[in-house]
């Protein structure tokens, strides 16, 4: 939830709003409007909000005129919020507030609102997930692209992991899905990656990607390289960064367990050696870049002692800038660390405001 004030106030969020719409956070934004006697009559700080927010709030942005619109309104904003994984608005003109409250009557054009949603838990079909599993079997070096779609589901990716003998890259969003201290973890992916991350998708024959949306193709196996599978909550999302074989469209943990039974486990995974040898080479080499000395102070130094220092339940917000670099690719999450950054907008300041 955040709040602002007309006008002024309400531009101000946007770059806050679209940085949620960008990494999929759900949120209602409530924000003031001029008097109702005064709209349409250009008095100070009016601002036409139902077409500004039309955009970053395009799941639902409404303006609430008499009471009798609340329950409704306040429950579709938080359930859209929720189940879209994205920016909701409700706009209240500042007379509305001092209106007494009345219920909606049983009546026509009245709109009753009810609390409580049971959340749906998305399966795909067991004849999708059977083809999954073959293509993963099938594979002699498979490589897992994890992003923070799969937050709830570390205790199987470790398994699948296991199973296959695969390694695992995490996408900036992911970075806390599953801990740097894993061996078969390769640390991040991408332009703020890891050499271990780019090796192992470059020399994967099987790719598994569950709840990422990455997009720079330049850091995923070359086309034709890898057979391909991924897992997302939602088609919308589905499907479009890699000319992947099954998109399974379901929760990454029900997804993963429902897939789990299928796999055959590879005794002597090709890719499993060479993941491996990939990270402890990777974090050698970070480890030498931190502790090189620099005046006044070499900034991965910071990352590093920040690495020893952090508490196993520590949340990290970082900035955008040179910062995101050092957060990617030097800090190393262990046990339930927390992060996050503004991922897909990239914006500045969101670790202040965190
Ligand atoms: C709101 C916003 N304005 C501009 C940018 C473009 N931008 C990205 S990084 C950056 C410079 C950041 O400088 P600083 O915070 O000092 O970090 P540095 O990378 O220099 O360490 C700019 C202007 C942005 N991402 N967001």
């Amino acid at each position: 939830m955040c709040t602002a004030t007309s006008g002024p106030g309400a531009i101000h969020l946007l770059n806050g709003l679209y940085d949620a719409k960008l990494d999929h956070v759900p949120i209602v934004a409530i924000v003031g409007q001029t008097e109702r006697t005064a709209m349409g009559g250009s008095y100070q700080q009016e601002v036409d909000l139902l077409s500004l927010y039309k955009d970053v709030c395009s799941d639902y942005v409404q303006m609430c005129v008499v009471p009798q619109q609340l329950p409704n309104l306040i429950d579709r904003a938080i359930r859209i919020a929720r189940s879209e994984s994205a920016p909701t608005c409700l706009i209240f003109p500042s007379d509305v507030f001092d209106l007494s409250y009345e219920a909606p009557q049983h009546a026509f054009k009245q709109v009753p609102s009810s609390i409580g949603t049971a959340a749906a838990t998305v399966r795909p079909s067991d004849q999708a997930v059977r083809q999954a599993a073959e293509i993963l079997n099938a594979g002699e070096k498979v490589a897992l692209l994890v992003g923070q779609g799969a937050r709830d589901a570390k205790d199987e990716l470790s398994e699948v992991a296991d199973l296959l003998g695969a390694g695992a890259a995490k996408a900036l969003l992911g970075k806390d899905v599953l801990p740097d201290t894993l061996p078969w973890v390769t640390g991040s992916i991408g332009l703020l990656g890891t050499t271990a991350s780019y090796r192992l998708m470059h020399d994967c024959d099987t790719l598994l990607t569950v709840g990422s949306n990455f997009p720079y193709t330049q850091f995923l196996p070359e086309f034709g390289q890898a057979r391909a599978v991924q897992i997302d909550r939602s088609a919308k999302w589905i499907g479009m960064r890699y000319p992947y074989e099954v998109n399974l469209v379901g929760d990454a943990k029900a997804t993963l367990q429902a897939l789990i039974p299928l796999l055959q486990r590879k005794e002597i995974a090709a890719g499993a050696r060479r993941w491996r040898r990939g990270v402890a080479e990777w974090w050698r080499a970070a480890d030498r870049q931190e502790l090189t000395d620099a005046d006044p102070i070499n900034p991965m130094r910071i990352f590093h002692e920040l690495s020893l220092q952090l508490p196993d339940n520590a949340i990290v917000a970082a900035d955008s800038g040179s910062a995101a670099n050092w957060y990617a690719r030097h800090l190393r999450f262990h046990g339930d660390v927390r992060g996050s950054l503004s991922g897909n907008l990239a914006t500045m300041g969101p670790a202040s405001r965190t």
